[in-house]
């Protein structure tokens, strides 16, 4: 699925605005034919892209996980023959119906993930229609992060009803329409995917286009230029883009050429064309380093969350600008996108700014008593639309295929994920052969760990210092290192993808306190020491960038405070302390 883009061939609108929604928590709109307008009793404004919670918190919906139903009014304008229109969605949280003009289009893919339907003959070109999407933020219990209830959590067993809203991750569970939605108008000869394959020296091209049709690219930047063309044949044509003296991309010098793939037709007319920004680099692990462009390379930088205040999880371009001139100033070089795929723009913005990208599936705490074929198909598939949407990526150096599966120690972990994960990490190297594969592993799920033998780089999770040996870093940092040396028998690179402590910005003491900014800090720079110190660690990404909204739970005060930014982006001492380990200064 090509992304959304104006161009000499084709046009997208962007949607956003302020739409109206209703709630459906009786599931009754369905019957009652929501799907052809709903109305105006009982409805709200809000603004999409942006979650309901925070916006609609007042009249009622901050904890809201259900169904809702919402809707705009897209005018289609007129259209020279030919020209086909696409609706594209960027992604729901989490899945969605829709429908244009009481027709129902479809529904949505794998959370977090875009979709698109072909409206061109369900639309009166020159008139206006309605659309309706009904979104739900339940997870269904086969998806690979599989959803959870309160009645739910009794049948798993769990000591007790503890969140809300219900949830099997440490993050809040925004519903909406969080990214924008396009209504695109194409060719209908087009262009229908490619994968633009890089290396230090030539970036391949595998275009699909209809039979017998002429395929050209031309790439652009830093004073060069080049072209390629050919036919495809057999739906698809391959081309090779190698400038003479290519300038490679790395985080000290992102540099991107500007790269354009057209469509022409037998009398060398253009008929379709897609753009995209792209870098020469290289990625690989040899033994247990990780290089890139052939050099050992220490991965510096932080988790994240799409969170914002009032937006939600819902796009927010401002301060996705800011957090990429905050990550500048810590001197980070690396995001992993915890836990889910991030808006494409986040993207745009790692390429530009050489921010290299480990970017993370939609899978959570897979707990194995529950797992069947059924969710290792939904996990497939979700994987194959991630590589879908990001394998063109300069900024992408490797896929996380999960996060903290065997979180419960159930025995089921140890018993059954070993075919799991290899039928898993297969499926995503015969779709992406050119990136390491990698999980982030919870220390319940051992240093023995079974999806380590899948992957290129052990990757883990730690927190000693803040949930065991609390505020005794000795410990902690002896526990860590113990860790490592373990974790080396592997003989891969091992990558430390969260570690961090919580501290309530204007929190103080003298002397090691959970909570505070200088436990914090100091914790930070402890791991960092350890981390930088082991021949076989690759590097550690802080837990967490940015202070963020978690669903109300004992343990948390409003958010999960392991951000060494508050949620408004303020530094806390830890920001400070890692601009000096990071920058020197
Ligand atoms: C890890 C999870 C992350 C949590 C973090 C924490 O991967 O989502 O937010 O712990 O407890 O287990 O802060």
């Amino acid at each position: 699925m090509i992304r959304p883009q104006t161009n000499a061939c084709r046009t997208a609108i962007d949607l956003s605005g302020i739409w109206r929604v209703r709630f459906d928590p009786d599931d009754c709109g369905g019957r009652d034919g929501w799907s052809a307008g709903i109305g105006t009793a009982d409805t709200h404004a809000i603004a999409i892209p942006g979650s309901w919670n925070e916006q609609l918190a007042e009249a009622g919906y901050m904890n809201y996980v259900g169904a809702a139903w919402l809707e705009t009014e897209v005018f289609i304008a007129p259209a020279l023959p030919g020209v086909r229109r696409v609706l594209h969605f960027a992604s729901v949280d989490y899945h969605a119906d829709v429908w244009l003009g009481g027709r129902h289009l479809g529904t949505s893919g794998a959370a977090m993930l875009p979709f698109a339907f072909d409206v061109t003959d369900v639309v009166r070109p020159g008139a206006t229609a309605r659309l309706v999407v009904r979104v739900t933020n339940v997870l269904p219990a086969d998806g690979p992060t599989q959803g959870i209830t309160r009645s739910t959590y009794v049948e798993e067993g769990r000591p007790r009803d503890e969140y809300l809203p219900a949830v099997r991750f440490d993050f809040f569970p925004f519903g909406g329409i969080n990214r924008p939605v396009h209504l695109v108008s194409m060719p209908a000869q087009a262009i229908t995917a490619y994968r633009a394959v890089a290396t230090m020296t030539a970036v391949t091209l595998h275009v699909e286009a209809p039979e017998g049709m002429r395929v050209g690219a031309r790439l652009v930047g830093h004073g060069q230029s080049v072209e390629a063309a050919g036919l495809a044949t057999n739906g698809r044509a391959t081309l090779t883009l190698a400038p003479d003296t290519p300038r490679c991309w790395s985080p000290d010098d992102p540099a991107l050429y500007d790269l354009a793939i057209d469509l022409l037709d037998a009398q060398e007319t253009l008929v379709d064309r897609v753009e995209q920004r792209i870098g020469f680099r290289e990625i690989r692990v040899e033994g247990s380093q990780l290089l890139l462009n052939g050099a050992p390379i220490t991965l510096r930088g932080f988790g994240k969350h799409e969170d914002s205040p009032i937006h939600g999880r819902g796009l927010n371009l401002p301060q996705l600008v800011k957090d990429f001139a905050l990550l500048k100033w810590t001197g980070a070089n690396s995001v992993r996108t915890s836990h889910y795929p991030y808006a494409e723009e986040f993207y745009d913005m790692a390429d530009a700014a050489g921010v290299l990208v480990i970017d993370e599936v939609f899978s959570i705490n897979l707990d194995f008593r529950r797992v069947d074929d059924a969710v290792l198909a939904s996990h497939k598939a979700a994987v194959e639309q991630l590589i879908a949407r990001d394998a063109n990526r300069t900024c992408v150096i490797a896929w996380s295929l999960a996060n903290e599966p065997g979180y419960l120690a159930e025995p089921e972990y140890r018993e059954r994920s070993g075919t799991y994960w290899q039928a898993l990490f297969a499926h995503a190297r015969a779709l992406d052969p050119t990136r390491p594969m990698t999980h982030a592993n919870v220390g319940y799920a051992g240093n023995d760990d079974p999806a380590f033998a899948e992957a290129d780089i052990v990757t883990i999770n730690r927190y000693h210092g803040w949930y065991s040996e609390p505020a005794q870093l000795d410990r902690a940092r002896a526990a860590l290192v113990a860790d490592f040396d373990k974790l080396a028998a592997h003989g891969k690179p091992i990558f430390v993808a969260e570690f961090g402590a919580d501290a309530l910005a204007g929190q103080h003491a003298t002397y090691d306190q959970l909570f505070t900014e200088e436990y914090q800090a100091r914790f930070i720079e402890t791991y960092w020491d350890a981390i930088t110190a082991h021949p076989a660690v690759i590097g550690g990404h802080v837990w967490n960038f940015a202070d963020f909204r978690t669903a109300q739970h004992g343990r948390r005060v409003v958010h999960n405070l392991k951000g060494v930014f508050t949620r408004t982006r303020e530094p806390k001492m830890a920001a400070w302390a890692v601009k000096r380990l990071w920058t020197g200064r």
